[in-house]
């Protein structure tokens, strides 16, 4: 793993966005602009890149480097799911001092515009969740119907299976107090995909953590192809149950 890392300075990273990312080139350079554009005091960045083919690593590299605060970019060997390249991220953020971390994809499903208000929750709460299903928040008005209700009903399915009370269970937009994932233990995750945000939520309200939610709307990726797959959501049903049912 090779780690390309523009002048760390451990006291003034407040937050550190971690951006999973495999084939990206298109959205990851906007999204880094966009989210620079909120202003965020204390703006750092951990991308970790599973050797992306279309070189999405070399291009993370080059936006490090122009980057003035801490911006880390883990390379790793080959595709190796979400949940562990979000785990790797974690603990980088945690090891480079970071005081809140948030997880958001670098596809522009996840607003930028909505980080400021998202990290001002963290004051009153240990986890953020950016939100489709509190009120104010939505899905992308293009999906069609099946789709909405799809995504919907997988969610609530969700939500069952583990008895969540958190309304959006599934997606990967979320900011954490330091010390929330310092609690729920990183090495104990297991699931990738969507099932990786399930369990991270499950963990959370499993450690008795204060959850908020705060609404957005998810639009569509406009660029790149889904890693979604058939397989990932097997594994998060069968993973996700046994979770449930080892409680
Ligand atoms: N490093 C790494 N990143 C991944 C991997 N799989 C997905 N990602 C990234 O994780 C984020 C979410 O993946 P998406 O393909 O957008 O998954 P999704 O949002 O559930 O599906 P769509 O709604 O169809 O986009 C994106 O930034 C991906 O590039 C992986 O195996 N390794
Ligand atoms: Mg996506």
């Amino acid at each position: 793993m090779v780690n390309a890392i523009s002048t760390p300075d451990q006291n003034t990273l407040k937050v550190a966005v971690v951006v999973p990312t495999y084939n990206e080139s298109e959205t990851l350079p906007q999204l880094i602009e966009k989210v620079v554009a909120q202003g965020i005091d204390g703006l750092g960045f951990i991308v970790v890149d599973d050797g992306s083919p279309d070189g999405t690593g070399a291009i993370a590299d080059g936006l490090a480097d122009e980057f003035t605060g801490v911006f880390i970019v883990l390379h790793r060997e080959g595709k190796q799911g979400l949940g562990t390249a979000y785990m790797a991220g974690f603990q980088t953020a945690l090891d480079a001092g970071a005081q809140n971390i948030v997880e958001m994809d670098a596809d522009l499903s996840h607003p930028p515009e909505v980080l400021p208000g998202l990290i001002a929750e963290l004051d009153e709460a240990d986890v953020a969740v950016a939100s489709r299903y509190t009120p104010g928040g939505g899905v992308d008005p293009g999906w069609s119907w099946a789709r909405k209700q799809i995504s919907y009903w997988g969610n609530v399915g969700i939500r069952l299976i583990l008895g969540l009370e958190v309304k959006d269970a599934t997606a990967g937009f979320k900011a954490f107090r330091r010390t929330t994932l310092e609690r729920i233990g990183l090495d104990r995750l297991r699931l990738s995909g969507f099932g990786f945000q399930a369990e991270v939520a499950y963990r959370c309200e499993q450690t008795g953590l204060k959850v908020v939610e705060h609404p957005y709307v998810f639009m569509e990726r406009t660029a790149g192809k889904s890693k979604m797959s058939f397989g990932i959501v097997v594994e998060a049903f069968f993973r996700l149950s046994w979770l449930r049912i080892r409680r």
